[in-house]
């Protein structure tokens, strides 16, 4: 369908007004986007393309779902934000749907996925104090190389990456790094009796799409359980879906004593994060010791549930295993006719291909081409493309897409 332009700027001045005016904290792929629906987004020139991104897995459900939209502008245009100074008649019935949608007692809602992170930490040092009898001050969490869990100076504090924390200290103590994928480091690690949390990513997204060893997490929440610590996952970028499973750690039959959700727990449509545990953690917090302005609001409640539902509904998880097997498949395959893919690696539609640099040609150039073939990725740590639609995708949509892509490799 022919998308009705109103043109009213153009790229260049877009981005010259992003560059005069804008924190210069991201690198944007040089293309400015004025509409989006379902699996495709356009330019402000009228130029379709694919999202193979879907904002880092936040856009499971596609651009502007209509159901989302619905919900999200009828509570808009009732009550938006009441603070949790006062109850709401929003809130109860999300909290009662998410919970037994994810099986646990409760869920404090929040609003970033950093914000949620950040809540399940606080969370796990409480427990340490009050339940695990840890010393004041001295509860540790272990977490892995190759972490992403957002950018607060805390969070940042445990990454690994330069680009992440240099020159951000001083640094939050209390954070034991370990190798991802080492279960032996684990128990390691473990063998301190101050230790009350491990945090880890199901599959490291921002690495790189490391996906573990199979067995890994299973491995991990036995060690956890054996020591008394809280195998804590971080599910905002492969939780909803995104992997094939409606969580990633359901591969292996694990349920984590804290689930950390964000990203698609709003659609795209509006920051929703949540941390999901039992009664024995979640009430270690009292009354004016948490919370935020936004946390659990009306409009979040509203569009989380309807997001929830959609993944029933519309069979998501289902068909991001389908595609993911085709796609992966299709890549190997294409793999083998060049000599610029090194790796294929990923779960249901969250993917990432290794590229080697030719005759000075990067992974940048590959998505900048790609781009002009019609399709969106971006490439992180350098020479990895992230290739993640929406979980919405259909099958003859995937194929073409596979096409985009063969047709521009094969072009280097
Ligand atoms: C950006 C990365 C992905 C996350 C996991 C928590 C958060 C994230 C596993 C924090 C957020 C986002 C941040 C976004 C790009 C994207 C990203 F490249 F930055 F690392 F997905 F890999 N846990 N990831 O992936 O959630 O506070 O952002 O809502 O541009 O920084 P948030």
């Amino acid at each position: 369908m022919q998308a009705t332009m109103k043109n009213e700027i153009t790229s260049a001045q877009a981005m010259q007004l992003e560059d005069k005016y804008g924190a210069h904290n991201y690198h944007p792929l040089p293309v400015v986007l004025t509409r989006g629906e379902g699996v495709y987004v356009w330019d402000v020139d009228g130029k379709r393309y694919y999202d193979f991104l879907s904002a880092y897995s936040a856009l499971n459900q596609g651009h502007c779902h209509p159901k989302l939209i619905k919900a999200m502008v009828d509570q808009a245009q009732t009550l938006a934000l009441t603070s949790r100074a006062f109850y709401n008649d929003q809130l109860g019935v999300y909290e009662k749907y998410i919970t037994h949608y994810f099986g646990y007692d409760k869920v404090l809602p929040m609003n970033t996925g950093a914000e949620a992170v950040e809540t399940a930490l606080k969370l796990c040092r409480r427990w340490a104090y009050d339940k695990k009898g840890v010393a004041s001050n001295q509860a540790k969490i272990v977490v892995c190389e190759g972490n992403f869990h957002g950018r607060t100076t805390t969070i940042v504090s445990f990454s690994t990456d330069p680009d992440s924390n240099k020159n951000f200290g001083p640094y939050t103590p209390g954070f034991v790094t370990i190798p991802y994928n080492d279960v032996n480091a684990l128990e390691q690690a473990l063998q301190d009796t101050t230790v009350a949390g491990f945090l880890v990513e199901p599959i490291q997204g921002e690495a790189g799409v490391k996906v573990p060893d199979e067995g890994y997490l299973k491995k991990c929440y036995d060690l956890c359980k054996k020591h008394n610590v809280l195998f804590i996952a971080d599910e905002v970028q492969t939780g909803l879906a995104r992997t094939g499973r409606m969580l990633a750690c359901d591969y292996e039959d694990v349920k984590p004593d804290m689930l950390i959700l964000g990203k698609a727990l709003s659609g795209g449509i509006y920051p929703v994060s949540a941390v999901l545990t039992n009664d024995e953690v979640m009430l270690c917090i009292k009354p004016g010791e948490h919370g935020s302005t936004y946390g659990g609001n009306p409009i979040a409640a509203k569009v989380a549930i309807a997001a929830l539902e959609i993944l029933k509904e519309e069979h998501l998880e289902r068909n991001a295993y389908h595609l993911g097997n085709i796609l992966r498949t299709e890549l190997k395959k294409l793999q083998a006719q060049t000599d610029i893919i090194s790796v294929v690696r990923g779960k249901g539609l969250l993917n990432a291909i290794v590229i080697k640099p030719k005759n000075n040609k990067t992974a940048w150039d590959v998505c900048l081409a790609l781009r002009d073939n019609g399709l969106l990725a971006k490439p992180t740590h350098g020479d990895i493309i992230r290739f993640a639609p929406p979980l919405v995708m259909t099958e003859d949509q995937l194929l073409d897409c596979v096409d985009i892509i063969k047709k521009t490799i094969l072009a280097f």
